[in-house]
């Protein structure tokens, strides 16, 4: 009896738990991996401070309705508005910023590891023509967003690739985004993402980030 106690103790806390609190993701390098495009100070501010605080928030406003841990992210992105209203805004903040950051993190990757894959190009040249045609315009989306927000590469549902700009936390599974799609590629440019590093030289970060990019991650994403 006591074991099947212990046993239901057990599976309840394990149950609970896994879907209760969200967590900062692990990283896959440490922060002076993307040195010199990223630096170490930057990596370790962004992801202690920065998505720290996002992921908190984030489960400040989801712990005052917790049946809202058994959905999906992606999912309450794309009905933000039927949130209830006092915590509408922090989840579009909070939750577009745990969920970019841990998607932003992941498709960094150490310099020497950073190649682009045969599969990705194709895809890229498919689009837009040319890879460099197609960096030059996502270049474009990231250094014309005007104040924070984030560059994307996304998927939009008839499989096109696009390139878009959401402002603030926003990102391309939200209703709010004027074009819509999945993910591929995230380049995170509010200047906290930047400006230890860079400050105010916003394209030279731009153009530092293709150095960094998890090319292998953006071709998991495109299936
Ligand atoms: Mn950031």
């Amino acid at each position: 009896m006591k074991k099947l106690q212990l046993l239901l103790l057990v599976t309840f806390t394990l149950g609970f738990t896994a879907q209760a609190q969200y967590k900062l993701p692990q990283l896959n390098y440490k922060y002076t991996d993307l040195e010199p495009y990223i630096d170490s100070a930057t990596m370790y501010v962004h992801y202690n401070n920065h998505h720290a605080a996002y992921t908190n928030n984030l489960n400040k406003a989801l712990s005052k309705y917790p049946e809202l841990y058994k959905k999906e992210l992606v999912e309450i992105f794309q009905h933000v508005e039927e949130l209830p209203a006092d915590i509408q805004t922090s989840v579009r903040n909070n939750g577009g910023g745990y969920y970019n950051h841990l998607l932003f993190w992941e498709l960094l990757t150490p310099p020497a590891k950073s190649k682009m894959t045969p599969a990705v190009e194709r895809a890229l040249i498919a689009d837009f023509g040319s890879v460099e045609k197609f960096k030059e315009e996502f270049e474009k989306a990231a250094t014309g967003r005007f104040g924070s927000g984030w560059a994307w590469l996304i998927k939009d549902a008839g499989g096109k690739l696009k390139i878009i700009s959401t402002p603030n936390q926003d990102n391309p599974w939200m209703s709010f985004a004027k074009t819509k799609g999945k993910p591929i590629l995230a380049l995170d440019v509010w200047e906290h993402a930047y400006y230890l590093k860079y400050q105010s030289k916003r394209a030279d970060y731009v153009k530092a980030f293709w150095s960094v990019v998890n090319w292998e991650k953006v071709e998991e994403l495109l299936k």
